[in-house]
């Protein structure tokens, strides 16, 4: 089904396919001569698909406020609409990831048919268990599968449960799970038995995995907990994915780490250890702030990236991350900065496939720092926009897909059909 007509497409890119060919060749005979074929770098970036939040499509806003765009989506069929239209202009986001109960649904089978009408399915399934929702027993506010109350933890297991079985419907195979357990005062919580208790609960919901599937164990450094986080960093997730099994992994979300932590380390770390779950992609300058990926730091993206790069290039044994975005959109259009992110990403792997593996082992084993840095480097200094713009091209989108997004006049559309939200304090989407 088309929600962007495919003719404006075409018209859009008929102005400038002379330009993209011209420009995709002489790349080509650029990275020829590095001994690099354009045509398999393509196709690898053909094959990379990357999740899209589907909390990402309303606008996000902040603890002090938020200021909602025209045609907010109203319910999850309207946000998989908007992923549908992402995916049909820039053509690198096959799949959606649901947060439970922010995606309410009384029909999953009917959700599931419409998001694959868009040409989408369903990646990890997140639940929710830092905030209250209507109507439950117990509240989060101290916490959820760390509570010190047992029927609290009860519940916030039975919730994840929930969640596997609606991504069971879906088609999803994992689930990702992010608590905002932690403390804000010291003393306000026993640090061991907090994590005790984690593990407990997250040991019943490991059980609770139907084959084939995994749990991504999400760590974040503080936010709301701003004493300590009862998974604060990669190494208590780390522990506790160990202490779960094979199944449970570590994912990475870009934003969660203090500043300065060298996170394409972390990353080489989880691999090693075959605990990489996958990661939440955005950009940040100073905490999480869910800003565009490589809107701030491309090279850090490009640097994990190659990490991610040389472990598929060295065969690692069962590296196989899911990428998913992870973005809040506040003062942009949602769909616009999510095409972005998604190429962004697209930009990243390639780039870091141009790296020349081979001279890069040679310098590392000669302790040739300098050489080392420059063949890193070339990867990222090389402009690979044809290539991504051919991608697009080759699969029927855009190629340039902010340009043919506001052509189509789509959030107008929905503006008209979706009622204007009113501004708020809260950056809640229930
Ligand atoms: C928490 O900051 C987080 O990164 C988790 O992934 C949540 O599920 C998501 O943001 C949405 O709040
Ligand atoms: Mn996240
Ligand atoms: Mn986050």
């Amino acid at each position: 089904m088309h929600l962007i007509d495919p003719d404006l497409i075409q018209e859009h890119n008929g102005h400038q396919l002379q330009h993209v060919a011209r420009d995709y060749a002489h790349l080509g005979e650029q990275l020829a001569r590095r001994g690099i074929d354009v045509d398999a770098v393509r196709q690898r970036v053909a094959a990379l698909g990357v999740a899209l939040p589907s909390w990402g499509v309303g606008t996000g806003g902040t603890r002090f406020a938020r200021f909602p765009g025209p045609g907010e989506p109203r319910h999850v069929f309207d946000k998989l609409q908007d992923c549908g239209v992402i995916q049909q202009l820039a053509r690198a986001t096959p799949t959606v990831s649901l947060h439970i109960p922010w995606d309410q649904c009384s029909d999953w089978s009917a959700l599931r048919e419409t998001a694959s009408g868009y040409g989408l399915g369903f990646d990890a399934i997140n639940s929710n268990t830092f905030s209250d929702q209507r109507g439950q027993a117990h509240s989060y506010k101290f916490g959820s599968l760390s509570h010190s109350d047992a029927g609290t933890r009860e519940q916030a297991v039975a919730h994840n449960v929930e969640c596997i079985r609606i991504g069971q419907r879906l088609g999803s195979r994992a689930l990702t799970v992010w608590v905002g357990d932690g403390s804000n005062f010291p003393g306000q919580q026993h640090l061991r038995r907090a994590f005790e208790r984690y593990l407990e609960s997250a040991r019943q919901i490991y059980q609770a995995l139907p084959d084939g599937w995994r749990m991504f164990l999400e760590h974040k450094l503080c936010e709301p907990a701003f004493y300590s986080t009862v998974i604060q960093d990669w190494g208590s997730s780390y522990l506790a994915a160990s202490a779960l099994g094979p199944r449970a992994q570590c994912l990475v979300d870009l934003g969660h780490h203090a500043p300065s932590v060298n996170i394409e380390m972390i990353v080489a770390r989880l691999i090693g250890a075959g605990k990489l779950a996958g990661f939440h992609f955005n950009d940040s300058k100073y905490g999480d702030d869910d800003l565009d990926a490589g809107s701030v730091a491309p090279y850090r993206l490009f640097l994990v990236f190659n990490e991610l790069v040389a472990a598929a290039h060295e065969g690692v044994a069962g590296f196989a991350p899911a990428y998913m975005l992870d973005q809040s959109h506040n003062v942009t259009d949602p769909i616009e900065s999510l095409m972005g992110s998604a190429a962004q990403v697209q930009r990243s792997y390639a780039q870091a496939l141009l790296v020349e593996r081979d001279l890069l082992d040679a310098a590392q084993d000669a302790n040739d720092a300098l050489l080392a840095s420059q063949t890193l480097k070339r990867g990222f200094e090389t402009d690979v926009t044809p290539i991504l713009q051919r991608l697009r091209l080759d699969a029927g989108g855009a190629i340039d897909p902010v340009a043919a997004y506001r052509a189509s006049g789509y959030r107008a559309r929905v503006a008209r059909e979706r009622p204007a939200r009113t501004a708020g304090g809260s950056s809640g989407i229930v």
